[in-house]
């Protein structure tokens, strides 16, 4: 753990708390969603009570083919083992079951392309897909504990592709489309992986992207790849490599759509993804089978209320995203829903495209991320407001802290004031929301997570792994096993424990990484990764409460703070703003918001500097890359950019700013 990590504990414990935004106001559910809520306050009793029981009865969500003999075994930490001895397929419990229970005619996927193409799979369409994608995999060789790289854009056969690997106990490890050939390369090194699914391209932005060209670069570098095996989508020409390459509509049109799904230990190996991690090399996490779908399953039952008969739920995330894996595959189908799939970006080919998607399928319940909420924001809200969004009962948000004024806008601008929304915090690691309020249940909090979900457990401790008390800040951890925590980094079990186990290695904690603080309530605000907390002259001040506080300004889309080292105090703030649609820089608006930040936090959180830029440097999957900012805040070389979802941003930024030379 370094010098840093220890600061920002103490960090915010202290001066922090004193100087927090005063959030007030408050949202209790609405009458309806209370009296008809999926899940009611008796859960967190019941939980407490006997966890390991709740758990169980979550698991009966789902068929198994044998039954468990425990629930949890926590002999051997931290690497836990849960439904003990159970056997169960994860494909046939997102699919099948849901056929045999008479709703192969219910929809599972309405997808719709970025040039406006679509297609509605029924469940047992999905299930016919996926015994086909199964057989074929069986036929170009594939089988139980294999893994399979899946480089694949949002198209239903990215959630074929990995039900087929789940069927027959393959593991898949998904990379992001936008992911370059190096990126992919390295995860197939470190997979070991022996077969690739990918497409000839994609949409995007309104032309086509060769993804075949990137994974033939992948491939030709990667000797463990036998085939692979590509999805017709956009239908341009493509290389083709005879002994390796193999179309899709070839090989898995003309499979039979019988394929018997065997039950798998419920410890079984599902599923790989890594986590780019802001050092050193990506991490596979490594998710295992019957206590990862019991928790997807139940969460996305708990949080997004679903009523699988009536509602349309859409997560805007990515596949190759922990979201997308829970909240797109496994959570939503397991539980029979209907789902929206989207294959482009929010603009294209206008700024209004996320609201006529929901106009068009009437979306019930909407998960995205503030990264695109705030987009939003800056668009302005005359641009929601000609669809009809009346449809919507629900808003989550994932991925980030979500500003106060982020929450408030989503609710307004795109909930019409009625619905309610559920910040939930997860992470790969966790496999699952862990932290959220209960829509039926919680009276949320603008920016706060609120509580963790029945049946986990969450608390909030300083540097030394002691318990803080209500209205202090420090360390987030987890203190007891929970059904879909990671099973370990793949090939590398000792970088699992050193990271997440190691720093409060007598307590038993699992150390989340990021910052956290109690209110007077004892509710949860996350305060960001614990890296991007800032020393200023002794006070520790976390980048999101400044962040908030700038946002809050009605003139501030969007914001970024970091702390750029400064000889008198240590570090100073450096904010970088991106102001809503209509707004203009203008002389005064640096001191304006200086003083705005003032009166919201206190002098000591003033930024130094204020730079309105066009945008924002984020990953693929929404989060700020503040690394790269706090490169140009202190003038130097940009370091790695690969991660970026648009690298040209950089070059925008910088050319905002005064170099030293
Ligand atoms: C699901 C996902 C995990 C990190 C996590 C935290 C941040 C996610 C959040 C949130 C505040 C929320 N994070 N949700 N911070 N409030 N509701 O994002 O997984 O990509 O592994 O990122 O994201 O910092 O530690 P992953």
């Amino acid at each position: 753990m370094t010098d840093d990590t220890d600061d920002a504990a103490n960090a915010v414990n202290q001066e922090t708390l004193s100087n927090l935004l005063k959030e007030n106001r408050r949202f209790p559910p609405p009458q309806d969603v209370a009296d008809h809520a999926n899940v009611t306050a008796e859960a967190y009793a019941e939980a407490d009570a006997d966890r390991e029981a709740f758990w169980a009865a979550q698991a009966e969500r789902l068929h198994w083919e044998q039954p468990w003999t425990q629930v949890l075994d926590w002999s051997e930490p931290p690497v836990a083992k849960w439904f003990v001895g159970g056997k169960l397929n994860a494909a046939y419990n997102c699919v099948d079951r849901h056929v045999e229970a008479g709703n192969g005619d219910r929809v599972a996927i309405h997808f719709e392309g970025e040039p406006g193409d679509s297609r509605s799979l029924t469940y047992a369409e999905l299930k016919d897909e996926v015994c086909k994608a199964a057989n074929a995999l069986v036929e170009l060789g594939v089988g139980a504990g294999d893994r399979v790289a899946v480089y694949l854009p949002m198209i239903p056969e990215a959630a074929v592709a990995m039900l087929a690997c789940a069927r027959i106990g393959a593991v898949h490890s998904v990379c992001f489309a936008a992911f370059s050939p190096e990126a992919l390369r390295g995860r197939i090194e470190d997979a070991g992986a022996k077969l690739l699914i990918t497409a000839d391209g994609y949409h995007r932005r309104g032309s086509v992207v060769n993804l075949k060209a990137n994974a033939d670069e992948a491939a030709a570098a990667s000797p463990t790849i036998e085939k692979v095996l590509v999805v017709r989508r956009t239908g341009h020409d493509v290389q083709w490599e005879q002994d390796r390459d193999v179309w899709w509509h070839e090989s898995v049109d003309r499979q039979s759509t019988d394929h018997t799904a065997e039950g798998f230990d419920s410890e079984h190996p599902l599923y790989i993804l890594y986590t780019s991690g802001t050092t050193g090399k990506p991490k596979g996490i490594l998710h295992t089978t019957g206590g990862y779908l019991t928790q997807a399953s139940y969460t996305h039952h708990a949080v997004f209320d679903l009523k699988p008969e009536t509602d349309v739920y859409w997560c805007t995330a990515d596949v190759g995203w922990v979201t997308g894996h829970s909240y797109i595959v496994y959570g939503p189908l397991a539980n029979g829903a209907t789902e929206v799939m989207y294959e482009g970006t929010p603009d294209t080919p206008h700024q209004g495209r996320f609201w006529e998607i929901v106009q068009k399928y009437k979306v019930t319940l909407l998960y995205t991320a503030p990264t695109a909420i705030r987009t939003f924001m800056k668009w302005g809200s005359a641009i929601p407001a000609k669809f009809d969004l009346s449809s919507l009962r629900l808003l989550g948000s994932v991925g980030e802290p979500i500003n106060p004024e982020a929450w408030i806008w989503y609710r307004e601008s795109i909930g019409g004031g009625r619905t309610p929304v559920v910040d939930t915090w997860w992470q790969t690691e966790t496999g699952a929301i862990m932290i959220s309020p209960l829509p039926g249940v919680t009276e949320a909090k603008p920016g706060s997570a609120m509580r963790p979900l029945p049946g986990i457990s969450a608390n909030v401790v300083d540097k030394d792994g002691n318990i803080v008390g209500n209205g202090h800040g420090g360390l987030l951890v987890l203190d007891k096993p929970w059904p879909s925590m990671a099973r370990g980094i793949w090939g590398d079990q000792q970088r699992f424990i050193d990271t997440y186990w190691a720093r409060f290695a007598d307590q038993g904690y699992y150390f989340a990484g990021d910052g956290a603080k109690k209110d007077e309530d004892g509710d949860l605000w996350l305060l960001g990764r614990v890296d991007d907390i800032m020393l200023v002259s002794g006070h520790n001040i976390s980048t999101t409460e400044v962040e908030s506080a700038l946002v809050s300004y009605p003139a501030v889309a969007e914001a970024a703070v970091v702390g750029a080292k400064d000889e008198t105090t240590g570090q100073r703030i450096v904010a970088f703003v991106i102001l809503r649609g209509g707004n203009e820089e203008h002389e005064e608006l640096a001191e304006t918001l200086r003083d705005h930040v003032s009166k919201a936090i206190g002098p000591i959180a003033k930024p130094r500097q204020i730079i309105v830029v066009p945008e924002l440097p984020k990953t693929r999957s929404g989060k700020i890359m503040r690394r790269l900012l706090r490169d140009v805040a202190e003038d130097r070389a940009i370091g790695d950019t690969t991660t970026l979802a648009d690298s040209t941003v950089m070059d925008l930024i910088s050319a905002k700013l005064p170099h030293a030379d």
